[in-house]
Order: C-alpha cells, then sequence, then structure tokens
C-alpha cells in the first residue's frame, strides 16, 4: 500500500480529531483508495516531513508528499480520474472553495471557541501544555475563558448552519443525491467537534443532525467506529 495518511491524534490513538484530516480521510473513502493510518499527536507533527509541512494532513503517495487538505482533495481527483469524482467536474471543484470557507469561517471558528478546552482534555500531557500555551496566546484569554458561556452561542451556531437546513430541504447531500467532498468539508468540522467534545451543538433529529448521521454510516460506517467523546 503506498498511500500514508498523517492525522492529528490525541492521548488515545484511536481518537482523531483534525477536521482537515477527516476531511481527506473521507476523500480516499470516496476515491475507493486503500491508506495506511498514522496517528500522530501534536509535538510530533513536525517531525512528519518537516520541509513540506508543520501541520496535518499530510499524505504520502510513494514518492510524493503532500499538505493542506484541499491541496490532497485536488490530488486525488487529479492523480485518480479513473475514481469517482469528488467535485463533480470544474463547477463543482470552484463551487466547493466557496463551502470550504464557509465551513472554516463561519462553522468551525464558532466551534472551535465550544470546544477547545475539551480538546485540550483528550490530549496527551505534553500535548497538553503546548495546546493550552499556542491557544491562549492565539485567543488572549485561558481555554477556560474560551469555552465558558457555549450555551449561550448555540443558536449563532445555528444561524450559521441555516444555510445547510435550508438545502436540505430539497436534497440529502451538498453534492446532491449523492455525498461529494463538499460534503466531507462540512462533515470533517462537525466530525472534529464530535470526537473531542461532548457538547451536543447539533440536535440529531434536526435536518443538519440527520445529514450528520448519513455521512457516519458512509462507507460501512467508517467514520461511526471512531467513538463520539465522552460525557
Ligand atoms: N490549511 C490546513 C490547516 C491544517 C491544520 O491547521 N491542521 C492542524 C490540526 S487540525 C495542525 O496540524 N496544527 C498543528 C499545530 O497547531 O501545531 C489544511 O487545510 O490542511
Amino acid at each position: 500500500m503506498s498511500l500514508v495518511l498523517y492525522e492529528l491524534c490525541g492521548a488515545d490513538s484511536a481518537r482523531c480529531f483534525s477536521p482537515y484530516a477527516w476531511r481527506v480521510r473521507m476523500a480516499l473513502l470516496h476515491k475507493g483508495l486503500a491508506f495506511e493510518r498514522r496517528p500522530t499527536p501534536f509535538t510530533k507533527i513536525a517531525q512528519i516531513a518537516p520541509e513540506v509541512s508543520r501541520t496535518v494532513p499530510v499524505l504520502v503517495d510513494g514518492d510524493k508528499v503532500l499538505s493542506e487538505s484541499w491541496d490532497i482533495a485536488c490530488y486525488l481527483e487529479d492523480t485518480y480520474p479513473d475514481r469517482p469524482s469528488l467535485f463533480g467536474g470544474e463547477g463543482g471543484r470552484a463551487a466547493a472553495r466557496l463551502i470550504e470557507s464557509w465551513a472554516n469561517a463561519s462553522i468551525s471558528g464558532r466551534i472551535v471557541r465550544m470546544v477547545v478546552r475539551d480538546i485540550h482534555d483528550i490530549l496527551a500531557p505534553e500535548d497538553q501544555v503546548y495546546f493550552r500555551t499556542t491557544r491562549e496566546e492565539r485567543f488572549g484569554a485561558t481555554l477556560e475563558e474560551v469555552q465558558a458561556d457555549r450555551d449561550e452561542r448555540l443558536a449563532d451556531l445555528a444561524t450559521a448552519l441555516l444555510p445547510m437546513h435550508l438545502m436540505l430541504k430539497n436534497q440529502p447531500f451538498i453534492g446532491g443525491d449523492a455525498p461529494l467532498h463538499t460534503d466531507y468539508l462540512l462533515f470533517g468540522t462537525l466530525q472534529w467537534a464530535r470526537v473531542s467534545s461532548p457538547f451536543q451543538m447539533v440536535d440529531p433529529a434536526s435536518p443538519v443532525g440527520q445529514w450528520f448521521e448519513r455521512c457516519l454510516d458512509l462507507y460501512d460506517g467508517h467514520a461511526r467506529a471512531t467513538p463520539a467523546a465522552a460525557a
């Protein structure tokens, strides 16, 4: 097997939670490509391929070392064109950029403030020190302060998810009748929350919650096999 995916894990190497790595993992499954997974903690990421990336995911395909989840999805689409398409054509690839920006800016940007302390708690001790230091510097507040008023911010997250809620009245996936990479872009973000935090931010009975469950069922329930964070 020549494809190797480096992902981000907690103290438990079975608990991979990076939203960007989940996007790539789902893209590999969509393409039907076999791959080996290498769960990597925060403080070991720099050793994967320092000349190429300081972040995960990193995908190794033979002698190629790739980083950046969007670039990896495009690489898979262009390198394995005979496999199921991730984008459904060039228009789909261009439109997927909007979904990526929305998922990153509007959804991940809100979710991180609801789970940042919980992420800390699933990390190994040396990663906890690194994570607390870098994130507290980034937020200008303690992890506890950042996450403190998350209940009051649920309505704001629901508003940010409204376009998805409305779309789901007409079709089961962003890709239409079946998922495309657009679905994996948002899915990765919500899977990050599911795996790293017990805080329930999307009602499982809501249209978005049901779409998320459909994504968890894809590829023989692959993503569901990573357990949700325990309360
Ligand atoms: N734009 C990158 C973002 C990747 C990224 O930020 N990954 C995080 C994990 S979710 C990371 O590796 N962080 C390393 C660190 O914080 O030291 C992508 O889409 O792949």
